[in-house]
C-alpha cells in the first residue's frame, strides 16, 4: 500500500486502486501500532474510490513530502563507500579515524537531520549551501517508525550534504546537514506489512541540462547494519509523539570531482517505493 500526501488530502494506493482518506489528519493516520492492518481494515469498511487516472493527476499536480509532525534522522556510514568517502575528505583535518572507527563500533552514528519544515517532497526544490563549495546528494532508503519504536513503512530520502564543510571539520556536521531544504522525502510512504527485501536496489540518477551526467545503484544488502538495529538505537532514549523518520546512510558517493550545480535534476529510485525527483536550487 501507498499514502501520498496531498496539498488538500490524502489518498491510498492498492492494488491499482485508489481511495480518499477521510481522515485529512496526517500523523492520526500513519502512527498506528500496526498501520498495514489498520488501512486495510479501513479499505474493507468502504473508502471512497478515485478513477486512477484523476489520482494520478492529482498526484502530479499536489504532492507534498509525506511527513506531518515527523522528525526526520539519519544514520551515517553504514556503508563502505560512505566510509571511504568520509576518511577522504576528511583526511586534512585529521577526522578520517573517527569515520573507520564508527564504521566498525556498535554504537551506530546517528544525527538529527531535519524539521518537517526544512524538509520538501518530490518535485520541489533542494537546496545547496551558499557558503559551501562541494555538494552532493546522498540517496536513502528511509524508515517510517511508529511511536511504539516499530518499522512500518519506507520513503525515499536524499540527505543533501555539503562535502567541503563535512570535511574542513567532523564538528561542522550540523551546518553541512542541516539547513532549509536539505531534505526531501517523497513520493509517497510505502507500507507493505513485511519488511522489505534486502534485494531492493537504490539508483541515483543526476541530470544537467537534461543529460546524466553521474549515475549508480546499489543493494541494500550492502548495508553493515540492519534497520531494527539503527530503530533501535534511536529509540533507547528518545521517544516520539507522532513517530519518526530514519534514512538509513548513503551507499553512493559521486566521484571528488563531482559537484551538484543549481538547476541539476536528482532522481532517486527504489522499486516499488517509487522515484523522488528534486531540482537543485542556491
Ligand atoms: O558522518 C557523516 C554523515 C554520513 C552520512 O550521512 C551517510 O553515510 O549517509
Ligand atoms: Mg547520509
Amino acid at each position: 500500500m501507498k499514502l501520498y500526501k496531498l496539498k488538500n488530502g490524502i489518498l491510498l494506493e492498492h492494488a491499482r486502486s485508489f481511495y480518499e482518506m477521510p481522515d485529512k489528519n496526517w500523523d492520526h493516520l500513519v502512527n498506528q501500532e500496526d498501520l498495514y492492518e489498520a488501512l486495510k481494515e479501513k479499505i474493507s469498511r468502504g473508502l471512497p474510490s478515485m478513477e486512477p487516472n484523476d489520482a494520478k493527476l492529482l498526484i502530479q499536480t499536489e504532492l507534498l513530502a509525506p511527513v506531518g509532525s515527523q522528525e526526520i534522522w539519519a544514520s551515517g556510514v553504514t556503508y563502505l563507500r560512505s566510509r571511504e568517502a568520509r576518511m577522504e575528505e576528511s583526511k586534512d583535518a585529521g577526522g578520517g579515524d573517527f569515520y573507520d572507527r564508527v564504521y566498525a563500533a556498535d554504537r551506530p552514528e546517528l544525527f538529527f537531520k531535519a524539521t518537517p519544515e526544512r524538509t520538501v517532497g518530490s518535485g520541489d526544490q533542494v537546496k545547496i549551501r551558499k557558503d559551501s563549495t562541494w555538494d552532493v546528494p546522498e540517496p536513502e532508503l528511509t524508515l517510517f517508525i511508529n511511536s511504539w519504536g516499530h518499522i512500518q513503512g519506507y520513503t525515499i530520502g536524499n540527505d543533501m550534504s555539503s562535502r567541503s564543510i563535512e570535511g574542513e571539520n567532523p564538528l561542522y556536521l550540523p551546518q553541512a546537514k542541516t539547513y532549509d531544504r536539505c531534505a526531501a522525502l517523497g513520493p509517497c510512504l510505502y507500507v507493505p506489512g513485511f519488511p522489505i527485501p534486502t534485494n531492493t536496489s537504490i539508483a541515483l540518477e543526476i541530470r544537467r541540462a537534461g543529460k546524466a551526467v553521474f549515475s549508480d545503484a546499489i543493494a541494500i544488502s550492502q548495508m553493515k547494519r540492519g534497520h531494527e538495529e539503527l530503530a533501535g538505537f534511536l529509540f533507547r532514549e528518545c521517544s516520539f509523539s507522532h513517530g519518526c523518520y530514519l534514512m538509513t546512510g548513503t551507499g553512493i558517493v559521486p566521484p571528488n570531482s563531482f559537484t551538484l550545480n543549481a538547476g541539476d535534476e536528482v532522481r532517486i529510485t527504489i522499486d516499488p517505493i517509487g522515484t523522488l525527483v528534486n531540482i537543485v536550487a542556491n
